[in-house]
């Protein structure tokens, strides 16, 4: 495949600013009129060239005339017209077969409606079009189907005419007043139902909110109306921007390769993000559908009204839309909690991403086929680079500098460097320095170690910073790290009397910060709020990590105090020694004492480390061994506190309609301590799991209880998940987690029971959510992946193959840990490798899996 790089960056040679679109609507077939303004860019006499994919005319005119044209580019992806004068009317007829899109980009069916997803180059499988973000257009949209299979027709702005049409057929023409680039161009056709609410804008305008989907599906849109209302008045609030269409339409689809999608005036979702009611939604997909109806309300101008000049600048919308998304999210709920939360996706998704075959900037520099880096890097990393700059400026500077960032770019497509240029203009920063977070991959490492002079009490601390090699980048330079510091009294037994909290800006390779004075060694926090992405090696005090897990005044740095006692307890003895339990265990005791007053943060910091966090942790990964000895930690620590486990499971239960933060923790905590009993041991417990599962009020419960009993093998489980599929099996989403938690479960068995599970007739590759639900869970449970026999991988790379002649999108995406091999023993990486050649090796590859495999093995 072509490689495309940053650096050859040119404007287009033609643009098309006016488009007229036709549809005539049908599921097996669609006929699309395409009629284009055309105008030449600059001085020049090259042809035009319409990016295209399958979708050749069956008419082309220019002028009025029709006119020949041909295919170029390796895998015929350009149509080659030429134009005689400056500017030009190019009318193109396409013909869709929309339910042979398996794809599911371009337009499609799913389930009786069409609908389309054009991010990041789909509208091309459309028409042929200057399909890139630097082309804005203003569309309008004619659409013409049958009245009964599509009585609902949407797309892009507001709807201008209605009327009827011959043979029982009606038609619709939207039109969207907004220059959009074509990844934000939407349609939807089909029979739906609407929750409508309505909002009023900070300037007093009215906006129709529609909420569309499947009849039978109304009384699941409840909270995500809610969450878009709020979203819309918390970004009036904190960035002062305001809606700018009549209408805002969100239809929800079964078939979706992404979350959702912020096309202008008419976002799509996944049904996923949309739906929820406490029976059959968990308080995290609660969460879950709150964070992205905001997150892409939210690209309604960090993505829309400013959009991208070329996919390399992706993090310009969506690092900061992610930062948006998430400052959203703690406002509503803890803020803390949220921080745990958003850090642990971090160290789970990017970190790794950051150190393996795949890592890029988060402003990549080149691709071969860019929906490969829809990434935890420009997503995650994105956003704390946003973070970071909040960080250097301050609230009140950070939003006069997004202010200036907005008025700036209204209107255009934009870039990283334009942003950090109107950070620093509105927020007063110098950012020369650190703009390399964006060109420099890989997660820094920064060594702290504190020195205490006795005579004099000074405490300095010391920092020593590298940055690892990454493919294409073997050497690195100094970061700006910006950490957080503050140095407390380890006898005063509460944060009194601390020093001030310091925001050490720690730019070069080796720095030293004078901390104050102290009479005896004080504890070090660093990095509190995880200030900057990187990872942190400290020498420690005996006792200090207690101390802090118990008294620090961040409750981030809390939580991370709790997991850090935790990893080093646990990687001991997986390095054969014993560790101290015992602190372990009085750690945990203290921190419990919080369970009442802030149960959702109890929760985050009693749970051990995950198996992969762990893993990331040892120079090569054993993943027998850490399943082994976190298993055995795990059940150490439910037998010393099962008393307290019992109590916090037994006096918990909670209504499920209450989603209040306090509700939600103690549902949480409820969870966690009922993994632990069930660690434990103890005889009842399976028991225990299965009462809460059969008198769960809602899915939280049910879904904890169910879990904790798939992990083990009491004759309960299987009864569970019966029960559990019995009742839930006409219930996509609901059915998706039955698959996900059998792929979840710490079983030997796991890899033979996932291969049954994809013959269950309930299983579909045709449906992403179902494909991820089991082969995306089974991927991520170490274990069972990487159990030695290979099984795992098997699984895997045959997933690949088979899905990747459908869906190379949703394909590609499970290609990134069977690259991981590096990380892993001679035996592992040889099965790893053989199964990455498998792969590459298969005839008819698509370019997602060719690049991912291609890199994994490199
Ligand atoms: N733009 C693709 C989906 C999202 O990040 O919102
Ligand atoms: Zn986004």
């Amino acid at each position: 495949p072509r490689t495309i790089r940053r650096e050859d960056y040119r404007p287009p040679d033609w643009l098309i600013d006016t488009v007229h679109l036709d549809f005539d609507l049908g599921i097996t077939e669609t006929r699309v009129v395409a009629m284009m303004a055309l105008q030449r860019n600059g001085t020049h006499d090259r042809p035009v060239r319409l990016d295209a994919d399958g979708s050749w005319p069956t008419a082309l005119r220019v002028d009025g005339i029709a006119t020949p044209w041909r295919k170029d580019g390796e895998g015929d992806e350009a149509l080659i017209v030429a134009v005689p004068n400056a500017s030009a009317e190019l009318v193109i007829e396409t013909r869709l077969t929309p339910d042979q899109n398996s794809q599911l980009m371009g337009l499609y069916a799913s389930g009786g409606l069409l609908c389309t997803q054009c991010e990041a180059e789909g509208f091309r499988r459309i028409v042929p079009f200057v399909d890139r973000p630097d082309n804005l257009a203003v569309y309008s949209v004619r659409m013409t189907g049958d009245r009964s299979a599509f009585p609902v027709l949407l797309a892009n702005g507001e709807c201008v005419e209605t009327g009827d049409a011959e043979d029982g057929r009606h038609f619709a023409i939207w039109h969207d007043p907004w220059p959009k680039p074509s990844y934000l161009f939407a349609l939807v056709a089909g029979n739906l139902v609407a929750n409508r609410d309505s909002f009023k804008t900070m300037s007093g305008k009215t906006v129709d909110l529609a909420i569309y989907v499947r009849d039978g599906d109304l009384d699941r849109t409840g909270h995500a109306m809610d969450s878009l209302k709020r979203a819309m008045r918390w970004d009036e609030e904190t960035y002062g921007r305001e809606y700018d269409l009549p209408v805002f339409n969100i239809v929800a689809v079964d078939d979706f390769n992404m979350g959702a999608m912020e096309n202008k005036g008419l976002n799509i979702f996944n049904t996923k993000y949309i739906l929820a009611d406490s029976d059959t939604a968990t308080d995290l997909d609660y969460d879950g559908v709150e964070g992205v109806v905001a997150h892409e309300y939210f690209h309604n101008w960090s993505g829309n009204r400013v959009t991208c000049r070329d996919w390399f600048q992706l993090s310009l919308k969506e690092g900061f839309t992610v930062y948006r998304d998430q400052s959203f999210s703690a406002d509503m709920g803890s803020a803390t909690v949220k921080r745990i939360e958003d850090v642990r996706i971090l160290r789970a998704a990017q970190f790794p991403e950051d150190s393996g075959p795949l890592a890029h900037p988060v402003r990549p520099d080149s691709y071969q086929e860019i929906s490969n880096f829809y990434t935890a890097t420009v997503y995650n990393k994105g956003a704390e680079l946003i973070r970071m700059m909040a960080t250097l400026t301050g609230p009140e500077r950070f939003r006069a500098a997004t202010d200036l960032y907005f008025d700036r770019h209204d209107g255009e497509a934009a870039t990283c460097e334009d942003f950090v240029r109107a950070i620093e203009d509105g927020g007063k920063v110098d950012l020369d320095h650190f703009r390399l977070w964006y060109s420099q991959a890989g997660t820094p490492r920064v060594k702290a170690r504190l020195a205490h002079d006795a005579t004099s009490g000074e405490a300095v601390l010391h920092l020593d910073q590298s940055v690892p090699p990454t493919p294409g980048q073997p050497d690195k330079k100094p970061m700006a790290i910006p950490l957080r510091v503050k140095a407390f009294d380890i006898a005063a037994n509460s944060a009194e009397g601390a020093a001030e909290e310091q925001l050490v800006d720690l730019d070069t390779g080796s720095q030293s910060v004078a901390l104050g004075r102290f009479s005896r060694p004080p504890a070090l926090s660093i990095n509190r709020g995880f200030s900057a992405p990187v990872t942190m090696e400290i020498e420690r005090a005996p006792g200090e990590l207690a101390w802090l897990a118990a008294n620090d005044d961040d409750g981030f740095a809390r939580y991370e105090a709790l997991q850090q006692l935790m990893v080093e307890t646990l990687v001991a003895r997986i390095g054969g020694e014993a560790g101290d339990i015992d602190a372990l265990v009085a750690a945990i005791t203290e921190t419990l004492k919080g369970a009442d007053a802030d149960p959702a943060f109890v929760a985050e910091a009693v749970m051990l480390p995950s198996e992969a966090y762990l893993g990331d942790q040892m120079l090569v990964v054993d993943p027998q061994a850490i399943r082994d000895v976190r298993r055995d930690v795990q059940r150490l620590v439910g037998q010393k506190l099962a008393p307290r486990w019992r109590a916090i499971q037994s006096g918990t239960a909670t209504d499920h309609a209450d989603v209040s933060p306090l509700a939600k923790g103690q549902r949480r905590l409820r969870g966690a301590a009922l993994a632990y009993l069930m660690a434990s041991g103890e005889a009842d417990a399976a028991d225990i799991a299965f009462a809460q599962f059969e008198a769960a009020g809602g899915m939280t419960d049910r879904q904890s209880a169910l879990l904790a009993l798939a992990h083990g093998d009491s004759p309960l489980r299987q009864r569970a998940l019966d029960a559990f599929y019995d009742r839930f099996h006409g219930n996509p989403l609901v059915l998706d987690k039955w698959f996900q938690i059998q792929a979840w479960a710490m079983r030997d068995d796991t890899p033979e029971r996932v291969a049954e599970l994809a013959g269950h007739r309930d299983f579909t590759l045709a449906n992403p959510n179902r494909v991820r639900a089991l082969y995306g869970a089974f991927a991520g449970n170490q274990a069972s992946f990487h159990r030695a026999d290979g099984a795992g991988y098997r699984l895997i790379a045959d997933l690949v193959i088979a899905l990747d002649a459908k869906n190379p999108q949703t394909a590609a995406r499970l290609v990134p840990p069977l690259g991981r091999w590096r990380r892993f023993d001679d035996a592992r990486q040889r099965l790893m490798q053989a199964e990455l050649r498998r792969i590459l090796e298969t005839p008819g590859l698509s370019k997602d899996v060719a690049e991912q495999a291609g890199k994994s093995l490199s």
